[in-house]
This record gives structure tokens, sequence and C-alpha cells, in this order.
């Protein structure tokens, strides 16, 4: 594979719709694309996927099993997957050329905090690996909102160590104005401060002081990919932020493509 990109983020903010619009923004711009889906519990899909862990795990088989309910049978289902990696891992030897996508489970914790992901991510990607972590713009349109999904993402790079994006998603449901105030709040974390003490009282402000120097110092996001997986908007920067990982920023993988 040219690299991987594993998409976490809480549930229904648009991971597998995101998979499914990039693989084809992908392959629209002459890129060989593949999504695999990594989520044993998904009913649905929103995308054909090329390689799929519903073939070697079943949810139904986790319940009656170990005698457990679709929760438990969940959190057992993701932790099996290191342990069914084989039909994976051979698929992804044809996939030379390719970006290889994987959806992860519909709830965040099911993947971003389970122990044996970070081993997981590394074996299925031998190292070439980005993790998008995809929000709700409408989530992060308030203040309070944009922050609370910022220390998400800071939780799951506290896990993977990996280099990370920033997908604002859903941005076709808010207006110009909350996008506008949104990329504003990244670039000037005073804004971000003076925002946030109108929408909340006085006395969080030391905490919330405290957090925002935590971002500003370990420079902890910068650069808000913002994106409608419905509309296509956006794709073309997230494709050079993967290029700029995985090809240096060159455009040089013309040479994988078709043409
Ligand atoms: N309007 C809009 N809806 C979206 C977008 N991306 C996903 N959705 C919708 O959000 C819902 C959850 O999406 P899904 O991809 O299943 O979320 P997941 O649980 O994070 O995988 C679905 O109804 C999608 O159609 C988007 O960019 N814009
Ligand atoms: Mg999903």
């Amino acid at each position: 594979m040219i690299g991987s990109i594993f998409v976490t983020g809480p549930a229904g903010t648009g991971k597998s719709t995101f998979c499914g619009a990039l693989k084809d923004w992908l392959i629209s711009n002459d890129y060989n694309a593949a999504i695999v889906n990594l989520d044993p519990g998904a009913e649905f899909t929103p995308y054909e996927p090329d390689v799929d862990i519903r073939e070697s795990i079943s949810l139904a088989q986790i319940m009656s099993e170990f005698n457990l309910g679709p929760n438990g049978a969940q959190i057992v289902g993701a932790d099996l997957i290191l342990e069914n990696t084989e039909l994976i891992e051979n698929s992804l030897k044809e996939l030379d050329d390719y970006y290889v996508i994987f959806d992860t489970p519909g709830q965040i914790e099911l993947f971003s905090f389970r122990p044996g992901s970070p081993l997981l991510v590394d074996k299925l990607s031998h190292g070439k690996a980005m993790v998008a972590f995809v929000t709700d713009a409408v989530l992060s349109a308030s203040p309070s909102g944009f922050i609370s999904q910022k220390m998400l993402y800071g939780s799951v790079m506290s896990r993977f160590f990996k280099p990370m994006l920033f997908i604002l998603n859903k941005t076709d449901l808010i207006g110009d104005d909350d996008l506008r105030n949104i990329l504003n709040w990244e670039q000037n974390p005073d804004q971000l401060y003076d925002a946030f003490l109108d929408e909340k009282q006085e006395m969080v402000k030391d905490y919330f002081s405290s957090v925002l120097n935590a971002f500003q110092e370990s420079r902890m996001i910068s650069k808000v990919l913002s994106v409608s997986s419905k509309d296509f908007y956006g794709f073309e920067d997230v494709y050079s932020e993967m290029s700029l990982f995985f090809m240096g920023g060159s455009d040089a993988d013309t040479m994988y493509r078709d043409d």
C-alpha cells in the first residue's frame, strides 16, 4: 500500500460516509483506493467494502458463544480483531499501489480506546498510517462543542501517536458564519477564549485558560480540514495532507496512477 488512513471519531459523525466519499474522490482522481471495514457490528455500510472483518467475526456468534448482549459482544468483537487479521493482511498484499482506508466501529471507544488498537494499526499498516479524527460540524459550532472535540482528538492522539487529521465533516449542515467562526477559533485561541466565556460562566475561566494554553503549546490541531462527505467538498485538502505525509508533499505518486 502507498499508505493507510484509519478513520475514527464519535458515533454518527459520518466516519463511514467519509470513508466512502474519500475512496470515490481518490478513484475519480485516478488513484487506487480500497476500504477495509473494521466494524464487526456494522449493519450497513454506505460503501461496498473491499475487505470486511465481518467475514471473520460475527457479533451474533459472539453473543451466543459467550452469552453476551449486544454491547458486551461489540467489546469482545473489537478485541478479537487483532487475532483475526489474516484475511485482511492477505488481501492487503494485493493492494500494493493503493491508499487503504480503514473504517472503524461506530462508537469511538471500541477502536480508539481499546488497548489492542495501536498494535492493530501497526500490524495492518506496516508503519505507514495516519489517523483521521472525524467530527461533526454541528457538534463543533459552539465554543464548548469545539473545545470538547479538540480534547477528544487529543485523547485519540495520546493513544496512537500517529500523524492525525482533524476532519470537520458535515459542513453542509452549518452556515458560513459558523464555519468561519470555527476556522477562526483554531487560528486565534484568544477569540475562542472570549467566545467561550460569553457562552459559559466565569467560574471555569482558570480551567479553560489552562486547557487553551495546553492546546497552544502542544500545537494540537492547527489545521481544521472542513469537508462535506455528502457534497464531496474539501477532499483536495484531505488528499494534500495525505500526500504530504506519505509522499513528502510531491505528487510523485503519479507513478502509481493508471495513466
Ligand atoms: N448532511 C450530511 N450528512 C452526513 C455527512 N456525512 C455523513 N452524514 C450522515 O450522518 C449519518 C451518520 O453517518 P455514518 O457515516 O453512518 O456515521 P458513523 O457512525 O460515524 O460511521 C448518516 O445519516 C449519514 O448520511 C455529511 O457530510 N453531510
Ligand atoms: Mg460507521
